[in-house]
C-alpha cells in the first residue's frame, strides 16, 4: 500500500529521515504551501518567499531523482489550507493509509499530525547532532543547564577542533578575544546577491499579492533558495568573513547589517545546509591557515553549541515554553517594532534593517531589540511572536529559547543564568548608533537621557527580590545603592515617565 511522505518547508534535505525510510517506487511525497503556516504569525514577506521558492525547487529536485511528488501551491483551488488538511486530501487521492513524516520543529505541528485519523509515523529529525533523548540524558540531574558544558560534549562527540581528548589551542572557548567594536572604515564584503530566476520571480509575485501588506520589504530579494546557492553563500563567508568573525562578532554598525556574520541561519534551519558540513568547512579553513582559532572556534560554538543546546531545551521543556512569563511582564509590544517611528537610533536601525532584510545579527537581536523589550517589561509572548515573524531564519524550536529564554528571561533561568540587560553604555561601546541619536548616551537623567540608562535601573529595582541574590548581579545593586537618594528617585521617576509616554503612544 502506498505511503505518503510528508516533507515540510523546513525539511528540505535530501537525506531527510522520512525520505530515507520511504520507497521511491511506491510512495508519494507530499509538499504543500498552506495558508495556515503562512499566517500563524505575520511572517516577513521575504521569509515566506524564501520558504516557498526553496520548497518548489526542492520538489523539482526530488522529481528529477525519480520521486513522485504531490506538490500543492498556495493558489491551487483544491488547497485545503492547512498541513493536516492537505495530508488528508492527498491520502484520499492516493488511497494511502499511512503517513511517514520527520518530526516537525514545533509542538503545534507535532500535535496536529498526531491527531490525524491516519497511521502517522513521526521519525526523529536526525539532521541535528544531539537527539532529544541524548539531550535529556545530559540534562538529567543537573542543577542548571549551561551551554558551555554541553558544547564541550559536542566537541568531544564530533571531534571538531580536538587534539585527542583536549581542545585545540588548550582552551575550549576563545570568547575573551571576541569583543572588539568595529570601525566604520573596516573592509568588509557583503554576502553575495544571487540573480533571480523564473521560479523565484513567480513566488515573489504570489507573495507580493497575498502578503505584501505584512511588515517587511519583499524586494530586492537577496537570499539563495536552493542548496547550490546556499553553498555559494557559505563559501563566500568562509573566504571573506570567517577570519574576522570572532573579533567583531558583537559589533554593530549602522551602515553594515552583516559585518562578518555568515547569514546562513535560514539555510541551516530549512536543511539546505547541514550543521556538520558547515563546521567542517570552517575547521578546514583553520587547518589551512586561512582563519584564526578564535574565529573558527567561536563560529563552530554557535552551531554545535548554541544551536543544538536551544533545540535540546525546546524539546525538553515542553509545549508551554513559548508562553512562559517568569517576570510577569505584560506591556504590549511598542508600535515601533512594527515600523512606527522612534527617536532611539539603535532601535530604529535594528528594526529598519529587519524590515528591509528579514535579518539582524545576534547582538542586534539580543542587546538592542531584546534588551529594550526586557527593560520595558514587554509581554514575552508578544516579543516571541515578533521574532518568529520577522526573521527569515525563525522557526519556533530555535527562536523561542533564544527569545523567551536567553533574551527575555521568561523561562526563569533555564537558558541563561542572568538576564541580558544593559544600559546605553554597552550599545555605545559596541556600535556607532549613539552618535546619531536624539538621546545622549552619556546622560543618565534629564530630558535627553538615553532611555536604556533609565530603564536599566527601573528593571533592576522592580525585580530586586528576584535578582539581588544573584552573585553575577550583586555589583549592579551595590552601584545603585551607592547613588545619592535624590538621584535614585530621579532615575526611577524619569523611567516611569518614559514608560507612561510609551504606553500613551507618544513617539519616544
Ligand atoms: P552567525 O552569527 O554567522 O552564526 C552562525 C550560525 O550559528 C547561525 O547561522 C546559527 O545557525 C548559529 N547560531 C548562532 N547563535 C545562535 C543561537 N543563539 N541559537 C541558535 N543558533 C545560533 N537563530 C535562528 O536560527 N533562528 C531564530 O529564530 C533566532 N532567533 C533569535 C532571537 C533572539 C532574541 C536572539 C537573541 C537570537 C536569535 N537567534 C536565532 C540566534 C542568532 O541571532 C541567529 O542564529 C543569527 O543571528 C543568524 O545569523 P547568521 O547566520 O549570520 O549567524
Ligand atoms: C514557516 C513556514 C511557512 C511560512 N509556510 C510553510 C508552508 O506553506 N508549508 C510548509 O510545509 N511549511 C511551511 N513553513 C514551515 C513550517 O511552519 C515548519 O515546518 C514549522 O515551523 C516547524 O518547524
Ligand atoms: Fe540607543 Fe541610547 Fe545610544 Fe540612542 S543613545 S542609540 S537610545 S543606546
Amino acid at each position: 500500500m502506498v505511503n505518503l511522505v510528508l516533507v515540510l518547508g523546513d525539511q528540505l534535505s535530501e537525506g531527510l529521515h522520512a525520505l530515507r525510510q520511504a520507497d521511491k517506487a511506491r510512495d508519494v511525497v507530499v509538499m504543500a504551501e498552506v495558508g495556515a503556516e503562512a499566517t500563524y504569525v505575520p511572517h516577513h514577506p521575504k521569509k515566506i518567499a524564501f520558504i516557498f521558492a526553496a520548497m518548489r525547487k526542492f520538489a523539482a529536485h526530488l522529481q528529477a531523482q525519480g520521486w513522485r511528488v504531490a506538490y500543492t501551491r498556495l493558489d491551487d483551488p483544491e488547497n485545503a489550507g492547512s498541513l493536516p488538511g492537505e495530508v488528508l486530501r492527498r491520502a484520499a487521492e492516493f488511497g494511502a493509509g499511512t503517513v511517514l513524516a520527520t518530526q516537525p520543529g514545533e509542538w503545534r505541528l507535532i500535535a496536529a499530525l498526531e491527531g490525524l485519523p491516519l497511521a502517522v509515523t513521526l521519525l526523529p529529525d536526525d539532521r541535528f547532532l544531539c537527539a532529544a533523548p541524548e539531550f535529556a540524558a545530559w540534562a538529567e540531574g543537573r542543577k542548571a543547564l549551561r551551554m558551555e558544558y554541553f558544547y564541550r560534549e559536542m566537541r568531544r562527540k564530533t571531534g571538531l577542533l580536538m587534539a585527542g581528548d583536549a581542545p585545540l589551542g588548550g582552551q575550549w572557548n576563545f570568547d575573551h578575544d571576541n569583543r572588539k567594536p568595529a570601525k566604520t572604515d573596516l573592509f568588509r564584503v557583503a554576502p553575495p546577491a544571487l540573480p533571480p530566476d523564473p521560479v523565484l520571480e513567480e513566488v515573489l509575485a504570489l507573495v507580493e499579492a497575498r502578503f505584501g501588506q505584512n511588515f517587511g520589504q519583499l524586494r530586492p530579494f537577496q537570499f539563495a533558495t536552493d542548496r547550490a546557492g546556499a553553498l555559494r553563500v557559505l563559501d563566500h563567508f568562509i573566504t571573506h568573513a570567517l577570519p574576522d568573525f570572532g573579533a567583531y562578532q558583537d559589533a554593530m554598525l549602522a551602515d553594515d547589517p552583516y559585518l562578518y556574520h555568515a547569514v546562513i541561519g535560514l539555510y541551516l534551519n530549512t536543511g539546505l545546509l547541514g550543521p556538520l558540513e558547515v563546521c567542517q568547512r570552517a575547521e578546514a579553513a583553520y587547518h589551512a591557515g586561512h582563519a584564526p582559532l578564535n574565529s573558527v572556534e567561536g563560529f563552530i560554538r554557535q552551531i554545535i553549541g548554541w544551536r543544538e543546546f536551544v533545540r535540546g531545551v525546546y524539546f525538553l521543556e515542553g509545549p508551554d515554553y513559548p508562553q512562559r512569563n517568569a517576570l510577569g511582564h505584560d506591556r504590549p509590544l511598542p508600535g515601533f517594532y512594527w515600523g512606527a517611528p522612534t527617536r532611539m537610533n539603535c532601535l530604529s536601525h535594528a528594526i529598519g534593517q529587519t524590515r528591509d532584510l528579514a535579518y539582524a545579527h545576534h547582538i542586534q537581536r539580543l542587546m538592542v531589540t531584546g534588551n529594550f523589550a526586557l527593560l520595558a517589561g514587554v509581554n514575552p509572548t508578544a516579543v516571541h511572536e515578533w521574532y518568529l515573524a520577522v526573521y527569515a531564519d525563525a522557526f519556533e524550536w530555535v527562536e523561542a529559547p533564544n527569545t523567551v529564554g536567553m533574551s527575555q528571561f521568561a523561562d526563569g533561568g533555564v537558558v541563561g543564568s542572568k538576564p541580558y540587560v544593559s544600559s546605553g553604555a554597552y550599545i555605545d561601546r559596541m556600535s556607532d548608533y549613539c552618535g546619531g541619536c536624539h538621546y545622549k548616551v552619556k546622560d543618565k537623567t534629564g530630558a535627553r537621557a538615553c532611555p536604556f540608562n533609565l530603564l536599566y535601573w527601573h528593571f533592576l529595582i522592580r525585580h530586586r527580590d528576584r535578582f539581588a541574590g544573584n552573585p553575577r548581579m550583586a555589583q549592579m545593586y551595590r552601584t545603585f545603592d551607592k547613588m545619592d537618594a535624590t538621584r535614585r528617585e530621579t532615575v526611577l521617576a524619569e523611567a516611569a515617565d518614559f514608560l507612561a509616554r510609551l504606553d500613551a503612544g507618544d513617539v519616544v
